[in-house]
């Protein structure tokens, strides 16, 4: 039944097609939806991606309130998800995208936080209406869709607290900070190990977003700024 859910998850975001709320009603907890999850990325994997990372989701207060969901969450990333700074994401493979201001860190093989920079995640619920129960979330890669990284960077002492602006076509349309981010982005560093049980050296763990997710439109230009930590920016086709 697990590999049943993750080809109609795959196949949905093959084709940009929204399904119902698939997991919840199939009543599966979160240990069986995440096993869906690695499903359903093996899938990509099998198409020739490779896993770069992962993600952290629902870090914040504002994007639980969003979204209506109350919990932590992760998925996996890969090559295939990343778009690079200043270039394009296609939108026209996506269902209702929206866009977020992230911090990224890289991770070495021990899970210890190397580098960080400013990032953006676009994320596509593959779900009609963007809504679902924890369980569809977790099963659909936590919305995982694309995702630009900035300049890396050596990890200062503080990130706790920095001012984090996300602009459309030059206009500041959230205004947030890290301190969003679980009280602090770097506790995504040891809850993503927790979670996700292993990482590899080079691999990118993104901790959440500072603000809420915008509706990322074809043809603008979004970027996020993060106060020390410089900008990333992409341009939706
Ligand atoms: O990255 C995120 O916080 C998204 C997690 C899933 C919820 C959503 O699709 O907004
Ligand atoms: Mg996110």
């Amino acid at each position: 039944m697990t590999a049943e859910l993750a080809e109609r998850l795959d196949t949905a975001a093959l084709t940009a097609t929204p399904i119902p709320q698939i997991a919840s009603r199939a009543g599966l907890d979160a240990a069986a939806a995440y096993t869906v999850q690695e499903q359903l990325v093996a899938r990509r994997l099998a198409r020739g991606e490779r896993l770069v990372g992962i993600k952290l989701g629902l870090t914040s207060r504002a994007k639980m309130a969003q979204v209506g969901v109350d919990e932590v969450i992760w998925g996996r990333l890969t090559d295939g998800m990343t778009v690079a700074d200043g270039s394009t994401v296609d939108t026209s493979r996506l269902i209702h995208p929206r866009i977020e201001p992230e911090v990224a860190f890289l991770l070495d093989a021990a899970g210890n936080a190397t580098a960080v920079a400013p990032a953006l995640e676009v994320i596509d619920s593959r779900y009609a209406d963007f809504r679902f129960a924890l369980a569809d979330v977790i099963v659909d890669n936590s919305s995982a869709a694309a995702y630009a990284i900035g300049s890396w960077r050596p990890v200062p002492d503080g990130v706790d607290n920095l001012g984090v602006l996300l602009e459309v076509d030059g206009r500041v349309v959230q205004i947030g900070s890290t301190a969003a981010i679980l009280g602090d982005p770097r506790r995504a560093v040891s809850q993503g190990l927790r979670l996700a049980g292993r990482v590899e050296a080079g691999w990118v763990l993104l901790a959440g977003a500072a603000t809420a997710a915008v509706p990322l439109a074809k043809g603008a230009y979004v970027r996020a700024v993060v106060e020390g930590l410089g900008a990333v920016g992409v341009r939706a086709s």
